[in-house]
Protein backbone atom coordinates (compact mmCIF):
# COMPACT_ATOMS: atom_id res chain seq x y z
CA UNK A 1 0.00 0.00 0.00
CA UNK A 2 1.61 3.88 -1.24
CA UNK A 3 -1.60 5.25 -1.14
CA UNK A 4 -0.96 8.39 1.45
CA UNK A 5 -4.98 9.40 1.12
CA UNK A 6 -5.95 5.90 2.13
CA UNK A 7 -3.16 5.45 4.86
CA UNK A 8 -4.28 8.58 6.17
CA UNK A 9 -8.10 7.32 6.39
CA UNK A 10 -7.20 4.05 7.75
CA UNK A 11 -5.05 5.80 10.45
CA UNK A 12 -7.58 8.70 11.42
CA UNK A 13 -9.92 5.68 11.66
CA UNK A 14 -8.12 3.87 14.37
CA UNK A 15 -7.06 7.22 16.24
CA UNK A 16 -10.60 6.87 17.57
CA UNK A 17 -10.04 9.70 20.07
CA UNK A 18 -8.16 11.70 17.03
CA UNK A 19 -4.88 13.15 19.00
CA UNK A 20 -2.86 11.87 16.22
CA UNK A 21 -1.47 8.90 17.73
CA UNK A 22 -2.47 5.87 17.98
CA UNK A 23 -2.10 3.70 21.27
CA UNK A 24 -2.36 0.10 21.42
CA UNK A 25 -5.80 -0.13 22.80
CA UNK A 26 -6.88 1.66 19.94
CA UNK A 27 -4.97 -0.38 17.73
CA UNK A 28 -6.09 -3.76 19.47
CA UNK A 29 -10.04 -2.17 19.34
CA UNK A 30 -9.19 -1.54 15.57
CA UNK A 31 -8.46 -5.32 14.99
CA UNK A 32 -11.38 -6.43 16.76
CA UNK A 33 -14.05 -4.13 14.28
CA UNK A 34 -11.71 -5.79 11.57
CA UNK A 35 -12.76 -9.89 13.36
CA UNK A 36 -9.41 -9.93 15.04
CA UNK A 37 -10.79 -10.65 18.14
CA UNK A 38 -7.42 -12.74 19.14
CA UNK A 39 -5.54 -9.41 19.63
CA UNK A 40 -4.99 -9.76 23.14
CA UNK A 41 -3.75 -6.54 25.00
CA UNK A 42 -0.19 -7.76 25.18
CA UNK A 43 -0.06 -8.48 21.47
CA UNK A 44 -1.37 -4.87 21.05
CA UNK A 45 1.57 -3.48 22.95
CA UNK A 46 4.14 -5.66 21.19
CA UNK A 47 2.74 -4.22 17.68
CA UNK A 48 3.33 -1.24 18.53
CA UNK A 49 6.36 -1.22 20.32
CA UNK A 50 7.97 -3.11 16.76
CA UNK A 51 6.18 -0.02 14.65
CA UNK A 52 7.47 2.08 17.30
CA UNK A 53 10.52 4.51 16.09
CA UNK A 54 10.83 6.62 18.81
CA UNK A 55 10.02 4.73 21.15
CA UNK A 56 7.18 6.93 23.06
CA UNK A 57 4.50 3.53 22.95
CA UNK A 58 1.99 5.44 20.66
CA UNK A 59 2.37 5.36 17.08
CA UNK A 60 2.55 8.91 14.91
CA UNK A 61 1.71 8.52 11.52
CA UNK A 62 5.05 9.09 10.27
CA UNK A 63 5.37 5.64 11.78
CA UNK A 64 2.10 4.23 10.97
CA UNK A 65 3.45 5.47 7.43
CA UNK A 66 7.22 3.52 7.68
CA UNK A 67 5.51 0.53 8.24
CA UNK A 68 3.15 0.40 5.78
CA UNK A 69 5.66 0.81 3.31
CA UNK A 70 7.81 -2.04 4.62
CA1 LIG B 1 -5.34 8.35 19.78
CA1 LIG C 1 6.20 6.70 18.42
Amino acid sequence: MADIEAARKEFQRIDTDGDGFITAAEFKSALAQGGDWNVTDSVADSIIASRDLNGDKVLSFDEFWTFLNK
